[in-house]
């Protein structure tokens, strides 16, 4: 069985992708493997404008694999490719949203907080457990974790290692909508829809700004939207924009 199931350009959904995770006997713990598979396929997509990632009505994923983790050495950690395939994830120039019911705990939820929105069915249940297996989060948990909701909050839920459910995960600010858990993908592909019908050169310069907004100051961050606002006047899809803004119809946007 693979570890993912691929849809591009899902149904009717033109420009969408759909990324699945499927590994159902572990509630789609992510192993090495899995997380190859996704940041593969996510590289070889270039006609596609939006992207879910989605995991079961059970779990989106419980977490890094603890069965391959429980014996490994610091060496082994310190040696294996998952940093690396954490980066390229953070490298993907298009949208990624990732639809949540169920558990998403740990490294499956360091990987919804490294998508760019999180859409949660009102069952899901969110957090970082490391702590009750004796270890700590490693793919962004502390950090990203600390950025959605303030100093004391997380320290709390990665120090009880209580899950956050999904009420509490919208006023955190960790997730931008929460919707019935039997309707979340047919609403998660209204939000795609939306990103995916907008210009893909704005939506990646928009991801980028946003994105750096974390790692820079208040004016470098500024100066960077600005020269992002500038880029867009050497696409076509800004003319496109506002020409059919002028001409009072509905842009068609290229991605150049
Ligand atoms: N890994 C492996 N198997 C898992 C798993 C996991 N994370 N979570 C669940 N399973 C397996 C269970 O062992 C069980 O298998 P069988 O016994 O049926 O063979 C099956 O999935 C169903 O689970 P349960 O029977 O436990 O189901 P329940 O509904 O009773 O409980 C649960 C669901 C989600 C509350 C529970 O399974 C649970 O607490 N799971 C562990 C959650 C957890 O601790 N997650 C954090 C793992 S540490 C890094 C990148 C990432 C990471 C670190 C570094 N670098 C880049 C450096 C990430 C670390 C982590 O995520």
């Amino acid at each position: 069985m693979s570890n993912i199931i691929v849809t591009p350009s899902y149904r009717d959904h033109r420009g969408i992708g759909l990324i699945q995770l499927n590994r159902p006997n572990v509630l789609n713990a992510l192993n090495t493997e899995t997380l190859v598979d996704i940041v593969e396929t996510l590289e070889s997509w270039s006609d596609i404008r939006a992207v879910i990632i989605t995991g079961s009505d059970k779990a989106f994923s419980a977490g890094a694999d603890i069965k391959k983790m429980a014996e490994a050495s610091a060496m082994d950690q310190l040696l294996d490719q998952r940093e690396k395939l954490w980066k390229r994830f953070s490298m993907i120039r298009y949208p990624i949203i990732a639809a949540v019911n169920g558990f998403c705990l740990g490294g499956g939820h360091e990987l919804a907080m490294s998508c760019d929105l999180i859409i949660a069915g009102d069952k899901a249940k969110f957090g970082q457990p490391e702590i009750n297996i004796g270890t700590v989060p490693g793919a962004g948990g502390t950090q990203r974790f600390t950025k959605a909701m303030g100093k004391s909050k997380a320290m709390y839920y990665a120090l009880t290692g209580e899950m956050i459910n999904a009420a509490e995960a919208r006023e955190l600010g960790l997730v931008a909508k929460v919707v019935p858990a039997s309707t979340l993908m047919q609403e998660t592909f209204v939000v795609a829809k939306r990103i995916a019908s907008k210009s893909p050169v704005a939506s990646s310069l928009i991801k980028e700004s946003i994105n750096q907004s974390f790692e820079m100051s208040l004016s470098q961050g500024l100066m960077l939207e600005r020269r992002n606002f500038y880029l867009t006047f050497a696409s076509d899809d800004q003319k496109e924009g506002m020409n059919a803004f002028l001409e009072k119809r509905t842009p068609d946007y290229k991605g150049n």
